[in-house]
């Protein structure tokens, strides 16, 4: 008898363990469960690409690691290198781009431009050039010196040259950056746009184009005062060419940040800005890349949506797809398909960013380069970072 009763009662426990299951399920399905839902839980499914971070393919942690080969004067400031472009492999190796700032003092703030001089920069990134350094591994870099100097006056870009991004097109190499004519910060905001050179080889010689090939907006627009951070990637045999600008009476009031998209059939133009833009409503550098059919990109520092990871399936109109944290700063990627036109694309592992000011002292202010690790490839499992 008391056995029956026994196994009377384990048998209705496993009964009501079974039905709660159904309606707290100790494991989160993967499927949108068929039943009422709570608006967060209905988000849940519908918003991300997966129920968990970790079934969500465009979910990330990132590690960093410091890069070996590059000289900063003992970090006191009068070197800087910042803003790398996406890395790419040529020749055997790995290439990346960035500012390169060196200068008998570091800036003070940002942007002082009351201080500034033909020699001491008004912010990080004034009287900057273009430089170039290859790697084999991606952890040690050489550092192979100027690629792009800035002109001479009057022409575009003769105070500063920075912020570049890399397009190969047409087996040709295209270096688009923001060209300074003023230094950063004189009439408010950066007020610089993209100018372009070209070369048939990462290594250059580069030839400059001389003109603007994306200005700024019209007055009273929102990219009126700089067109920053250009990202060049092929997409339906065009160049998209993602970017940044501000809204904001000076750099450091009021300012809010967003990215436009600006499209060519020629690396040299015209580049036609998309009639929706702004298309993505937060963000600071730019970092995209292609992925599945569409393009996913990191909406860096600024914004609503900041800290997220975002995703356009049209290239377009961005939809947040991850929330992540310690995102790179001005991440330069490897992406092996930037430039191959790819309906798959197949997503990142690693690239380049950088670290501002890293000895906390405003009188050795600089920024260096580092390496980034993240888990955002279709090709690689989750257990390789
Ligand atoms: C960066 C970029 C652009 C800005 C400045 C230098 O991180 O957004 O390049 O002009 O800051």
């Amino acid at each position: 008898m008391k056995q029956y009763i026994l196994l009377a009662l384990s048998l209705s426990a496993f009964a009501m363990a079974q039905a709660q299951e159904k309606v707290f399920p100790y494991e989160l399905p993967e499927e949108k469960p068929n039943r009422p839902l709570s608006a967060a839980l209905e988000r849940n499914y519908d918003n991300y690409l997966g129920a968990r971070p970790e079934s969500n393919e465009l979910y990330t942690q990132f590690k960093y690691t410091e890069l070996k080969g590059f000289d900063y004067n003992a970090n006191d400031g009068t070197i800087s290198r910042r803003d790398p472009s996406k890395v790419i492999f040529e020749n055997g190796k790995y290439y990346i781009w960035y500012t390169h700032r060196e200068t008998p003092v570091a800036p003070v703030g940002i942007p002082r431009v009351e201080e500034s001089n033909d020699t001491i920069p008004s912010a990080d990134w004034d009287l900057a050039d273009i430089f170039y350094a290859t790697s084999k591994d991606g952890f040690t870099w050489k550092e192979q010196g100027v690629a792009v100097p800035r002109p001479p006056k009057p022409q575009v870009g003769w105070r500063s040259v920075t912020t570049t991004d890399v397009l190969k097109w047409k087996g040709k190499y295209y270096l688009y950056y923001q060209a300074f004519s003023e230094a950063p910060g004189k009439s408010g905001g950066d007020n610089c746009p993209v100018a372009v050179s070209y070369a048939d080889s990462p290594d250059g010689p580069w030839t400059p184009f001389n003109k603007e090939v994306i200005p700024n907006g019209a007055p009273g627009s929102w990219d009126q005062f700089s067109i920053h951070d250009p990202y060049p990637i092929v997409h339906n045999g065009k160049i998209y060419l993602y970017y940044k600008s501000d809204f904001g009476k000076t750099k450091t009031k009021d300012n809010v940040r967003m990215h436009g998209l600006a499209i060519a059939d020629d690396p040299l133009g015209p580049f036609e800005k998309h009639p929706l833009n702004p298309i993505m409503n937060s963000g600071h550098e730019t970092t995209l890349f292609p992925f599945k059919k569409g393009v996913a990109a990191f909406a860096i520092r600024d914004g609503n949506e900041l800290n997220t990871i975002q995703y356009a399936e049209d290239w377009v109109n961005f939809e947040i797809a991850a929330m992540v944290e310690l995102m790179p700063d001005a991440g330069g990627p490897f992406v092996a398909d930037a430039f191959t036109d790819t309906k798959d694309g197949r997503g990142i592992t690693w690239g380049i960013s950088h670290f501002a000011n890293p000895t906390r002292d405003w009188k050795k202010n600089h920024v260096v380069l580092v390496r980034f690790d993240c888990d955002l490839s279709l090709d690689v499992d989750d257990q390789q970072m």
